[in-house]
C-alpha cells in the first residue's frame, strides 16, 4: 500500500516581491552604442530601488532594437516599445509613460548627456511630495558643460519665452530630464500637444493643476556616441508648441503649418503663372493649368516634408498621397468657387467673396487631406 503523498506546506521559499517604484523612459533613435553604457549606469545609480526601463524606439536603423533585445534577454525589468510609422520625441516619452504601472516615471535621454547619478535625488524629491522633479542645467551648481556660446544663448532665449508663457517657475523648462508622478502625467495628457521635443514644457503648461516642482542641478555632459537628432525643424516645432499653448489648442499647430505652406504655394502659383504667361508666351489657360498643377505638387511635397514630418509618406505611398491630395484640392477649388459666388451674390463686394471662398477652401483642404492623405497610421 502506498503511503499518502505528503506535500510540504510551503514547497518553495516565498519570493519577496517589492512593488515597482519607478519606470525610466528612454526614447531612442539610432542610439545603438549608447544603450549598454546607459543601462549599466542606470543599474549603478538606481541600485536598491525597484525600477524598470522602458525604451521607446521609433524605427532605429542602426541596430538599437536588437541591442536592447540582447541586453533584455535575461531581465524582466527592461521593455521595448517599437513604434511604427511615427516619429517624435515628445510622443515617444508620453507613450512610454502611459505603458507602465509604476507610480513614478522618469524621462532621460539615451545619449548619456543627462547625469543619471542624480536620478535617486529626483526620485526622492517626488517621494517627498513634489509632483515633478526636474534635472536642471541652470540652477546653482548645474552647468551646460561644453556647450558653445551661441547654443547657450539660444537656449536661454527659449527658456525665458517658455517661462513667460507657461508662468511656471522652472529655471530650465527645456530640460528633457525629469521625474514625475504618473498621476500628474495622466491628468495632463489629454491637454498635451505632443509637438516636437519639449515634453517637459508641454507637460507643465498642460497640467490642469499647477505642479509642485523640485529642481536638482547637474552638469550636462557631451553626447557619448552617435549623432544629435536636433535639426532645423526644432525651432519651428518649438514656436508651434508655444502657439498651441497660448491659444489653448484652439489653433492646431498643424493647421498653422498647413496654411503657411498654402501661402507659399500661392506665391509659387503666381510666379509660375507669370513665367509661363509673360515669359514663355503660353495662353492664359495653359499657363494657369500648369501653374496650379505645380502649386499642388509643391504644396503636397512641402506638407509631406514639414507639416506631416511625423507621418511622412514615401515611395508608392507618396504617389498615392499626391493623388488623394490632388483630389482633395480639386473638390476644395469647386467649393471655393461656389462659396465665393454665394457670398458675392449676397454682399456684392468682390474681395469679401474671394476671401470667404479661400477660407472655406483652405479649411476643407486641411481637414480633408489630414483625413484622406495623411491619415494617422
Ligand atoms: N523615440 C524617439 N526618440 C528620439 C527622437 N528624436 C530624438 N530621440 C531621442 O531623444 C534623445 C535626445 O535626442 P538628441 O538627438 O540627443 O537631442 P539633443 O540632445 O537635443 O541633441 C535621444 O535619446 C534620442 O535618441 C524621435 O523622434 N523618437
Ligand atoms: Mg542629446
Amino acid at each position: 500500500m502506498n503511503a499518502p503523498l505528503r506535500l510540504p506546506t510551503r514547497p518553495f521559499a516565498p519570493v519577496e516581491l517589492r512593488p515597482l517604484a519607478l519606470a525610466v523612459i528612454i526614447p531612442t533613435l539610432n542610439e545603438c552604442d549608447n544603450v549598454a553604457p546607459l543601462l549599466a549606469a542606470l543599474d549603478r545609480a538606481l541600485a536598491g530601488r525597484e525600477w524598470e526601463a522602458i525604451f521607446v524606439d521609433d524605427g532605429s536603423t542602426d541596430g538599437t532594437q536588437g541591442e536592447i533585445e540582447t541586453l533584455a534577454r535575461h531581465r524582466r525589468d527592461i521593455r521595448l516599445i517599437r513604434r511604427h510609422g511615427r516619429r517624435g520625441l515628445s510622443t515617444a516619452i508620453i507613450e512610454g509613460m502611459m505603458a507602465t504601472t509604476a507610480p513614478v516615471v522618469a524621462a532621460i535621454d539615451a545619449d548619456m548627456q543627462h547625469d543619471e547619478a542624480i536620478l535617486p535625488r529626483l526620485h526622492d524629491a517626488v517621494l517627498a511630495g513634489a509632483d515633478i522633479a526636474v534635472g536642471t542645467r541652470y540652477a546653482n551648481g548645474g552647468s551646460t558643460g561644453e556647450w558653445d556660446k551661441s547654443r547657450v544663448r539660444k537656449s536661454e532665449i527659449a527658456t525665458r519665452l517658455a517661462a513667460a508663457i507657461t508662468q511656471t517657475r522652472v529655471s530650465d523648462p527645456m530640460s528633457g530630464f525629469f521625474v514625475v508622478r504618473r498621476e500628474a502625467v495622466l491628468a495632463a495628457v489629454p491637454h498635451m500637444s505632443g509637438v516636437g521635443f519639449k515634453v517637459l514644457l508641454d507637460l507643465l503648461a498642460s497640467s490642469p493643476q499647477p505642479l509642485a516642482v523640485a529642481e536638482v542641478p547637474y552638469t550636462f555632459r557631451s553626447r557619448q556616441a552617435g549623432a544629435s537628432k536636433l535639426d532645423s525643424m526644432v525651432a519651428l516645432e518649438y514656436l508651434l508648441l508655444l502657439v498651441d499653448k497660448i491659444t489653448h489648442g484652439a489653433v492646431p499647430a498643424r493647421m498653422i503649418l498647413f496654411l503657411a505652406v498654402g501661402a507659399v504655394g500661392l506665391i509659387v502659383n503666381l510666379a509660375a503663372l507669370d513665367m509661363l504667361l509673360n515669359g514663355a508666351g503660353f495662353t492664359f489657360r495653359a499657363a494657369q493649368t500648369a501653374a496650379v498643377a505645380l502649386s499642388i505638387l509643391f504644396n503636397f511635397a512641402l506638407n509631406n516634408w514639414l507639416t506631416y514630418n511625423d507621418r511622412r509618406l514615401r515611395g508608392l505611398a507618396w504617389l498615392r498621397g499626391l493623388a488623394t491630395f490632388t483630389l482633395v484640392c480639386g473638390i476644395g477649388a469647386i467649393a471655393q468657387v461656389g462659396i465665393s459666388e454665394m457670398v458675392y451674390d449676397e454682399r456684392r463686394i468682390w474681395w469679401i467673396g474671394g476671401l470667404a471662398g479661400a477660407a472655406v477652401g483652405a479649411v476643407w483642404n486641411y481637414a480633408a487631406s489630414s483625413f484622406l492623405t495623411w491619415r494617422r497610421a
